[in-house]
């Protein structure tokens, strides 16, 4: 019998192991604290391994990642060299974000948050805002979350812009590359919405001297993770009303701590970094998929590289 160690939420593990089961019946699969023998797993799955844990698997075929970012097994110091790492991103996951970010997106636009507010003060004053096609939305990162976000928000009417590390291009919206271009890209934001790997290059990359860029009045939108953002430098930014508002799903501390300054803040959105939940089902489907694939020989498309950090 093959085995496979599983780490997951205990609240969802029952859910995974029976799913993988359904597709992997050669397959033993073990509870991420109940592997006695790790050098007999082939596969280790994870979100958020301990530091450490990895290196004690000697005979892996490969680290799966159950979640669209690595670097919730990147940042092990010690994580086994030559075992490759894979990440399951399933159409599910892919169309959680695009939803939420297209929800965030028309909250803002339509100025939901300013109704929200006006509604604790008891306050009628309507007003109207500006077509769709007028609102600038800005999108950084392109990958297999932010491509598809990216098509939702343009087929809604928004104008749209990306700006990445690379220099592909992606048809129909406007890119751009680079530190050399990101202050002209950040000039024509109404909308920032960070869709950015957590790498050496990203890490603190939402800080001062990037939302001096952005218009004033502008918004943020944080579905990357919350390692991108300077914190610090976001609540200077909406006291001195440069921000008008920001939506987070991701922090650097979670779950966010109860006496943390975000909670109470009036032009702060918090969700508990639910945009893209991996579901079971068919996460537990793409992940049998790519090791029956691996077991048959076959190379996977999804190996990411270590030195590029995606
Ligand atoms: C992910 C996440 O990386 O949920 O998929 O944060």
């Amino acid at each position: 019998m093959h085995k496979l160690a599983l780490k997951v939420g205990d609240h969802v593990f029952a859910q995974w192991s029976s799913a993988i089961a359904a597709h992997l019946p050669d397959y033993q699969i073990l509870h991420w604290n109940e592997v006695d023998d790790p050098d007999s797993v082939q596969y280790a799955c994870v979100w958020q391994p301990e530091a450490g844990r990895l290196r004690e698997f000697g005979g892996l075929k490969a680290i799966m990642s159950l979640a669209a970012g690595t670097d919730h097994i990147l940042i092990d110091p010690d994580l086994p060299t030559g075992v490759p790492i894979i990440r399951i991103v399933d159409n599910t996951l892919v169309d959680r974000m695009s939803e939420y970010v297209l929800t965030q997106t028309l909250w803002l636009h339509r100025g939901m948050h300013r109704f929200a507010k006006m509604q604790r003060q008891a306050k009628w004053k309507p007003s109207f805002s500006i077509p769709a096609s007028q609102r600038h939305i800005g999108v950084m990162g392109a990958g297999r979350l932010g491509q598809p976000t990216i098509r939702r928000l343009a087929a809604s009417g928004f104008d749209v812009s990306v700006w990445r590390a690379g220099s592909n291009d992606i048809a129909g919206v406007r890119c751009f590359h680079g530190s050399l271009q990101l202050g002209t890209f950040l000039g024509n934001c109404d909308i920032l919405i960070c869709m950015l790997p957590l790498t050496n290059s990203t890490h603190g990359i939402i800080d001062r001297a990037l939302l001096e860029q952005l218009p004033t009045g502008a918004s943020l939108i944080n579905v990357g993770r919350g390692e991108h953002l300077i914190e610090s430098d976001l609540l200077r930014a909406l006291e001195s009303g440069h921000l008008e508002a920001a939506v987070l799903d991701v922090f650097s501390g979670e779950p966010l701590p109860p006496d943390h300054a975000f909670w109470a803040h009036d032009n702060i959105v918090i969700t508990p970094h639910i945009a893209s939940l991996i579901d079971p089902e068919t996460g537990a489907r793409a992940l049998c998929r790519e090791i029956v694939a691996l077991d048959a020989g076959q190379q996977s498309n999804n190996v990411i590289c270590r030195e590029r950090g995606y």
